[in-house]
């Protein structure tokens, strides 16, 4: 196969990137990774040579440029021969409504709680907007998990791009201590955070020394 380069972000802060980095992980694919560091003068340019959106992440393999985070999800998992999805055409088709719902939703959670990997107890206001983002996200991880549990740990049973896309959600629960999960969706969370597979991403992450003010939001408990 066409060698695989995965264009990211700052590994703490870019929660696209972490998405398809996590779903490539998990599928087994080797892939080399070119960092670019948000908010820089060199970022925009870097990025444009990179994606046509210039934002990260983009996946090269040869000629070939594919960006929006979704739309890599779906590459990379028939790349994998469909593994990142569910076998089953009725789930597949739930996963990928769960995952388009991440990807284009959850607009007050984005916006209030950047993911922050190394942070913890920070605190942001309890807007309803927020609050509602929360407990959509409770009901969801809630459903797939009391109908999948028999199938293994994940939204759907096995890992696929739904689990991809909704971790950076769970690194938002741990930095800002939200409440509202209950028993089955505080299960999933942490299986999530516990994730050896995704241990190289959290280290790495934790070793990165740059700041960005936008991204550090919240105050102490
Ligand atoms: N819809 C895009 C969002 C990508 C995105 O917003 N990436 C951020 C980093 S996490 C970025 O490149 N920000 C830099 C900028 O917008 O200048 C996707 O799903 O890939």
């Amino acid at each position: 196969m066409t060698a695989l380069t995965l264009i990211i972000g700052n590994r703490n802060y870019s929660s696209w990137s972490l998405r398809p980095w996590a779903l490539m992980t998990h599928l087994g694919l080797s892939f080399d990774e070119i960092l670019l560091e948000l908010d820089t003068p060199a970022f925009a340019a870097e990025a444009r040579r990179h994606s046509p959106t210039g934002r990260v992440p983009a996946l090269h393999q040869g000629a070939l440029v594919v960006y929006e985070s979704i739309a890599i999800l779906e590459y990379v998992s028939e790349l994998a021969g469909g593994r990142g999805w569910p076998a089953d055409r009725a789930l597949r088709a739930e996963a990928r409504a769960v995952a388009c719902e991440m990807h284009g939703g959850f607009g007050a959670l984005r916006a209030s709680c950047p993911m922050n990997i190394r942070a913890r107890d920070r605190r942001v206001a309890p807007t309803p907007a927020l609050l509602a983002d929360i407990a959509r996200i409770d009901a969801l991880w809630s459903v797939c998990r009391e109908r999948h549990h028999g199938r293994g740990p994940w939204l759907f049973g096995e890992y696929s791009a739904a689990d991809a896309m909704y971790l950076p959600v769970a690194f938002r629960f741990q930095t800002y201590g939200m409440q509202g999960l209950g028993a089955r969706a505080l299960e999933y969370l942490a299986t999530a955070l516990e994730d050896p597979l995704i241990t190289p991403w959290v280290q790495a992450a934790l070793a990165e020394t740059r700041r960005l003010p936008s991204e550090e939001i919240g105050t102490a408990p």
